[in-house]
């Protein structure tokens, strides 16, 4: 059987992963070291050992904790540089790396020093990896859309250093709608837009994700089976869906692998892609998320060659460059 190697070996872009879950738990160790700064795990063992999670916000808990030992430019460049690295043996070829600016500028940090770590991390992969790597920044939906607005401000001076924004955080309670106005800002600014909808949330949040905030893809959006009008939309229009395998996994988005719906997704003509979300976290990077989601499912190697196109197709890279990968 020769297709985990074609999975392996395939060229792919990840459109869905947040850098701050690509941590590591000896980085998490190693930085608290170096910045003196406490967690409260006694060893890298009892720190994965809390890997145990039952929703979204049963990690979100731990993801916030394991952030807070990131102080400095050099502390988000080598957390970067180490995802870019795991990127590029996966055949990663493109990378659209979110990050929670929020996470860090609410401890103290500055914004510059948020980006300009994470940006000079993607300007190294491309000479030193062959990896083009993009940043969007996500407001934290739990938050307020105020706070949006003035994490936006921050952001402005270095707008040039991030690609688009994007919506994370806790789903349920927060639907896309609180952040109708900046996005229309961020709109206006130029900025890719995408938002997470339907991971926990109902059809309904991808509606609005869609029609209200007017974003380009939808971040997980498995949800989206229920409504069979929304798979029309998605499938007619092309809306690209960042799946996350691993991640629905273990957050009990789906009791089991092989009940994902990744195949119905396909099948139903939609432009879904497979990506690692927060892979330090969830137990995988990319080749594992497609290496597992293969074995329990029965994907094809017709499929496997699908998503990999997908993921150019729903990339943010000019039409010229989508066209030579594709
Ligand atoms: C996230 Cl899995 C997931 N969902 C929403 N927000 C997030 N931030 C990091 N991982
Ligand atoms: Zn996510």
């Amino acid at each position: 059987d020769r297709l985990p190697a074609l999975l392996a070996a395939m060229p792919k872009a990840e459109l869905h992963m947040h850098i701050e879950g690509s941590l590591e738990p000896e980085l998490i160790f190693a930085l608290a070291q170096r910045n003196g700064v406490s967690i409260p795990y006694a060893s890298v063992e009892e720190l994965r050992r809390a890997y145990a999670f039952t929703n979204l916000q049963s990690f979100l808990d731990i993801y916030y904790a394991g952030a807070s030992v990131l102080l400095k430019e050099q502390d988000f460049y080598d957390m970067a540089w180490a995802y870019l690295e795991r990127a590029a043996a996966d055949n990663v070829v493109h990378t659209e790396m979110f990050f929670d600016p929020q996470t860090h500028t609410a401890r103290g940090v500055a914004m510059q020093t948020v980006i300009d770590g994470l940006h000079r991390a993607c300007i190294d992969a491309q000479a030193r990896l062959g990896v083009s790597a993009a940043l969007i920044l996500c407001f934290l939906r739990h938050l307020s859309e105020e706070d949006a607005f003035a994490t936006l401000e921050q952001a402005l001076p270095l707008r040039d250093k991030f690609i688009g924004i994007g919506l994370d955080s806790s789903e349920l309670g927060h639907p896309p709608e609180k952040f109708a106005r900046v996005f229309a800002r961020c709109r206006e600014l130029g900025f890719h837009l995408v938002a997470h909808a339907g991971e926990e949330g109902p059809p309904a949040y991808v509606w609005s994700a869609l029609d209200v905030l007017k974003v380009e893809r939808i971040d997980h959006g498995v949800q989206s089976t229920k409504d069979a009008e929304l798979m029309k939309r998605l499938a007619q229009e092309r809306i690209p869906l960042t799946v996350c395998p691993l991640s629905n996994l273990k957050l009990c988005v789906f009791p089991e692998l092989a009940q994902h719906n990744l195949g119905q997704l396909l099948d139903a003509g939609l432009c879904a892609t497979v990506n690692s979300d927060d892979p330090a976290y969830f137990g995988g990077y990319m080749n594992e998320n497609f290496l597992q989601t293969f074995a329990a499912t029965g994907l094809t190697a017709k499929q496997a060659w699908q998503l990999a196109a997908n993921s150019f197709e729903g990339s943010f890279v000019d039409a010229a460059t989508k066209a030579r990968w594709m």
